[in-house]
């Protein structure tokens, strides 16, 4: 240990090789690692060892952190915010955690002192796709505010061995590919094998009487999983908070009997114990249609059982009873994935604690709250009656009993109103009998709420709407927001200095700061640098295209992007609507003038969704004949970046012109990657849905670019009867564009290929391309005659970003802490003695 000290966050630190922060501490430390963790050197290191060596420092500091922080909880009792989802899509961990513990400069020069270069390294990680999409990244930049803001929280979650899965494309179709992303090992987690906890499975219920006269039920499982914990910390930005991210990974119970010689059958038993193991394996990729899978129920129940459990756990260690639970820890549902929860926690409550079905109802409630992330009513999610009576017998039965005493309530509420009974039971039984998981939620939680203001008030009168008259105290909105370190300070560091240089660096925790940029809009010089960070971005984006797809992009082109799942109701084909738009155009004037455009998209099809595969196949297809064509003399451009994941979506956002927000009024809840983009000084053209309305009325409805129907103009026009083909009809612009794409002239003369969806289109059009088509046209033509005058442009990127404070992930947690979970901050000192823990 040296003895020279350094200041650092306020707190006097000893330089010691596995906390200082001095740049010849980094590399003692780093070499360390290299050696004694890894075993190597540099004559046989692999670029995989030199990251884990980094890897390894940095966790050093961040372990330092965390230390402070459980010792903290604990010692104070702090009450928690349990945020429990199905998916954290975390993306890469070592670039965040650097700017978080503000060593990224230090670390920086020491690997170059030492010859590496840090962005090769930290493009090395391969990151924890452990989600889909919006939902799962939600969760990861809400830990990373609850971090920043001081709160005391842990996210609990599914430690999939296979995230996400990665996509390659052949032949311009989608082809998916397992992500085995702990190959290499994970540097940043911690696994707690003491911490592990059983969850039952199938089997019957027996009920008896027991000594004291009261009822009791035994659960007597086919089948008993056991779930390890893995920890990772969460450190905040430049604070001392590190929370927790606890994951559980599924393994054979060793409790339960699995031995060979019992049965005689070894690779029989042996056959159940993978099986078991099987619950964790893969995250499933649909983000459309619930499917009713055996599995992913289980996945459900296990790791929201293995998370209450956990809590109950805390309780005990930190002797707090078990009635204070709902004080202790307020859990957030992140859809209705952990919904389970509500009978879960009832059936601990009473059946392993013996507690009384009020109390346990009471406490039920205080403790839970519920947000909905979808209008989409095939994607709710149910389950059929005999699966999941099979599966969870015990928990059937508590929501029988939920249900019957609710329904009592709603009888009281509006008498003679069987309809409504019918509607609002947790049990749908207009057909097959289904558990309906959303009612399951808005029954067991105090606080319901959607996010974004649109989304909120459409759930109220539409998707829940019995549930709103019948709790309308339950309601509220939360707006969605992002993490401004991961989006703005890690993917885009010219663009964090230039702001920095101009308003100080309190707006990255502060983000309603960024208004102190308006003065700037104007200012000729502020632009030109601007211009000129957005530029280098463009041309870096440019390379990496040019790298991954061979084709070359000028990054004087309008880069305008839409990178989100692929999904009618986003409606990417509008956008391919109006590529073929631009192409018919110039192919019948080829000396128009046009301003020249890159058209990006990025995004994965659900696996099982043909025509999300289809709509990837257009875009490709349309690219390779658009991108050859030497009479569009290199004007347009059509690229598809294969593999969308947060780590290329950090590439991205910094360097789009144009963001594409085109989904059907009505249909997207909030999205996120809409602020994501107008942070990095993007424009969008925008429907009036999800989170793009509070975006245009806080930008400003003359730095939008707004096309196409309202939500209620959907609404009237579908109950009018909307007919497409009088779209197709009667414009020919329209007509041309898809009669491109129906003669084969994308598709090598093959006129059925395209056929499923350009039928769906002229024929149904669920999402009313057609009627949005014109005015997307219009939209577009202004965003190009604007981009021709660079500097009003570029006003208006200005305007955007410093009008975007809003939309900090950092304002959404406190809305939360505000209105739902009741919360304050703890503040964490950091000790360099570790003795002081004796
Ligand atoms: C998204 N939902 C919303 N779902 O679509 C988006 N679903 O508007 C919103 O901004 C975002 O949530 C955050 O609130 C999803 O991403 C899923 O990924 C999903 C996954 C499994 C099952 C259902």
């Amino acid at each position: 240990m040296q003895s020279n000290s350094v200041t650092l966050m306020g707190q006097v630190c000893s330089e010691d090789t596995r906390t200082g922060v001095l740049v010849e501490t980094l590399k003692r430390s780093f070499l360390n690692n290299l050696f004694y963790v890894q075993g190597k050197f540099p004559g046989i290191a692999t670029q995989n060892d030199y990251y884990m060596a980094l890897a390894y420092m940095v966790r050093d500091r961040l372990l330092h952190r965390w230390i402070g922080t459980a010792a903290t909880y604990t010692k104070q009792q702090t009450r928690t915010v349990a945020y429990l989802s199905a998916e954290f899509l975390m993306g890469p961990q070592l670039g965040n955690n650097l700017i978080n513990l503000g060593i990224y400069d230090q670390v920086n020069q020491a690997m170059s002192e030492l010859g590496f270069n840090l962005e090769d390294l930290l493009e090395q990680e391969e990151e924890p796709g452990l989600g889909n999409g919006g939902l799962g990244r939600l969760a990861a930049c809400y830990l990373d505010s609850m971090a920043t803001l001081g709160l005391a929280s842990i996210g609990y979650g599914i430690r999939y061995e296979f995230g996400i899965f990665d996509q390659d494309i052949r032949d311009g179709w989608q082809v998916e590919r397992t992500d085995k992303w702990l190959r290499y090992g994970n540097p940043w987690e911690v696994e707690r094998p003491e911490w592990s906890v059983e969850v039952k499975l199938g089997g019957h219920t027996e009920h008896y009487v027991d000594q004291t006269g009261r009822g009791r039920v035994n659960w007597i499982p086919y089948e008993v999983v056991q779930g390890i914990p893995f920890d990772t910390p969460i450190l905040g930005y430049r604070t001392n908070t590190a929370n927790t991210l606890r994951l559980w990974t599924a393994q054979a119970s060793e409790s339960f009997d699995f031995d060979a010689f019992n049965s005689g059958d070894y690779l029989g038993a042996v056959y159940e114990k993978m099986a078991s193991e099987n619950v964790s394996k893969v995250l499933y990729p649909n983000d459309d249609v619930s499917q009713g899978k055996r599995l992913r129920l289980t996945q459900q129940i296990f790791f929201v059982s293995c998370s209450l459990q956990d809590m109950f756990r805390i309780m005990k260690a930190q002797e707090i009873p078990l009635h204070q639970f709902a004080d202790k820890f307020a859990i957030q549902l992140n859809d209705t994935h952990p919904a389970i929860a509500v009978a879960e926690l009832m059936r601990l409550l009473i059946d392993e604690h013996s507690m009384d079905w009020d109390e346990a109802w009471g406490i039920t409630q205080r403790t839970l709250s519920y947000t909905n992330h979808t209008l989409l009513p095939e994607a709710l999610e149910r389950w059929p009656i005999d699966l999941f009576g099979n599966l969870l017998p015990r928990h059937l039965e508590i929501i029988y009993e939920i249900n019957h005493r609710f329904l009592d309530e709603v009888r009281i509420k509006f008498p003679d109103d069987e309809d409504r009974i019918s509607r609002l039971s947790l049990i749908d039984e207009s057909g097959e009998r289904y558990v309906r998981m959303a009612h399951l939620a808005c029954v067991g939680s105090h606080a319901i709420n959607g996010v974004a203001e649109l989304h909120t008030q459409l759930l109220k009168q539409d998707v829940l709407r019995d549930f709103a008259e019948m709790y309308p105290h339950k309601f509220s909105n939360k707006t969605n927001g992002v993490t401004p370190r991961r989006f703005i300070a890690l993917s885009n560091p010219p663009l964090t200095q230039l702001i920095t240089d101009k308003i100080g660096d309190r707006w990255l925790t502060q983000l309603e700061d960024l208004r102190q940029l308006e003065p700037y809009a104007e200012d000729l010089e502020f632009q030109h640098q601007w211009q000129s960070i957005k530029r280098a971005t463009k041309a870096s984006l440019a390379a990496y295209i040019y790298k991954q797809n061979g084709i070359s992009v000028n990054p004087d082109s309008m880069f305008g992007i839409q990178a989100k799942r692929i999904h009618e109701y986003k409606r990417q084909h509008l956008n391919v609507l109006y590529i073929i738009t631009l192409y018919n155009r110039l192919k019948a004037n080829p000396d128009l003038d046009i301003t020249p455009r890159t058209f990006l998209f990025g995004g994965k099809a659900a696996p099982g969704y043909f025509m999300a595969k289809l709509m990837i196949k257009l875009i490709n297809s349309v690219g390779e004949v658009v991108n050859r064509d030497p009479e569009v003399r290199d004007r347009l451009k059509v690229v598809f970046l294969k593999d969308y994941n947060v780590k290329l979506a950090q590439r991205v956002y910094p360097a789009a012109d144009l963001s594409e927000q085109i989904s059907t009024a009505g249909k997207e809840a909030s999205g996120t990657g809409n602020m994501k983009f107008a942070l990095n000084g993007a424009l969008t053209i925008g429907t009036l849905d999800g989170a793009n309305i509070e975006i245009r009325e806080e930008v400003g409805a003359e730095n939008f670019f707004l096309f196409g129907l309202t939500a209620q103009e959907v609404y009237d026009l579908r109950g009018q009867g909307y007919c497409p083909r009088d779209y197709y009809d009667s414009n020919p612009e329209l007509k041309l564009a898809l009669d491109r794409i129906n003669s084969g002239f994308f598709s090598h003369g093959d006129t059925d290929l395209f056929k499923p969806l350009t039928d769906s289109l002229i024929y149904h059009d669920p999402f009313f391309l057609l009627a949005d088509y014109q005015s997307y046209i219009e939209a577009q033509e202004r965003v190009s005659q604007l981009y021709q005058d660079q500097s009003a442009w570029t006003r208006m990127a200005i305007l955007n970003v410093a009008r975007m404070g809003k939309f900090s992930s950092d304002r959404s947690i406190q809305d939360y802490c505000d209105e739902i979970w009741h919360v304050d901050p703890v503040k964490i000192e950091l000790s360099n003695n570790l003795e002081e823990f004796f």
